[in-house]
């Protein structure tokens, strides 16, 4: 058996944990991620017959039935999370349609996997759904993505187009655009429902006045997406209050379509 926390999804983990609360991503126990596990590579770990206890989880969803993830803790920093993985990180396994978490490894003072787990899960069942190789669902609260749910319009079409102008690289890194929720009580299994449901049709879906989840192939691309919209809405927070001379063009949108071979959302561009 190979020690676990030399695993390279482990130490992605860790990395990436610290990297968000370096960028203020993640206040006190703010945020948290789910990374979906191939079941031999985590059997090269752990010994995957040795359940530590049993979480139910309080849904269902048979789609993900016996499958592997590293997720972070409930009530936990992710500024511990480097100097204490066991603790503030754990790897279930679903079992009973969903219903249950076998615990694997880590959650060692007792502990159970975050507060948004039923958004996480059906997150991961709405983007395998459309691309099979998802692995992400990444939760965090950054200050300007935020803000700017105060003051712009929530549209979906409207808060997609003024992040696209904002910087030339967002259409291309994010071409479907950003869904965006209401204000929704977080932590229940309707705004899990109502998050994949958007899941479906964008990797970024914004909580209005909370935060925004990523979805991706893996915690570089996702957490990529993230710092890519967050850098536009900075921009936006920077020039909202003046007179605005210029912007990218829908003319320069279907420019850079062209250029890097992507399309934008249908009707988003005119
Ligand atoms: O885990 O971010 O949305 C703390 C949160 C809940
Ligand atoms: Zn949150």
């Amino acid at each position: 058996m190979k020690p676990i926390l030399e695993a390279p999804f482990l130490v992605e983990m860790i990395r990436t944990t610290t990297n968000m609360y370096n960028h203020g991503w993640d206040e006190r126990n703010g945020g948290n991620i789910s990374l979906l596990l191939d079941g031999k590579e985590v059997a090269q770990y752990l010994d995957v017959r040795h359940v530590i206890r049993t979480i139910p989880t309080g849904f269902t969803a048979p789609e993900l039935d016996g499958r592997y993830f590293l997720v972070t803790g409930t009530g936990k920093y992710f500024k511990n999370v480097e100097v204490a993985p066991d603790v503030n990180l754990g790897i279930v396994r679903l079992a009973d349609s969903g219903r249950q978490a076998d615990l694997l490894w880590g959650f060692s003072d007792g502990g159970q996997f975050t507060s948004e787990f039923p958004a996480h899960m059906m997150s991961h069942v709405a983007r395998l759904s459309v691309d099979p190789a998802n692995r992400v669902v990444m939760h965090c609260h950054p200050a300007n993505l935020l803000a700017m749910t105060y003051v712009h319009d929530l549209d979906e079409r409207a808060f997609t187009r003024t992040l696209w102008q904002m910087c030339t690289e967002c259409i291309v890194v994010f071409p479907e655009g950003v869904n965006v929720l209401p204000w929704m009580l977080c932590g229940t299994n309707e705004i899990g429902e109502a998050t994949a449901e958007k899941m479906k049709t964008a990797r970024l879906v914004v909580w209005a006045q909370h935060g925004i989840y990523g979805a991706g192939k893996d915690l570089d691309e996702t957490f990529g997406l993230i710092e890519t919209a967050e850098k536009a809405a900075e921009i936006y927070l920077k020039i909202a209050h003046l007179p605005l001379l210029n912007t990218i063009s829908d003319d320069a949108m279907h420019q850079l379509e062209k250029r890097f071979g992507i399309k934008a959302r249908a009707g988003y561009l005119d």
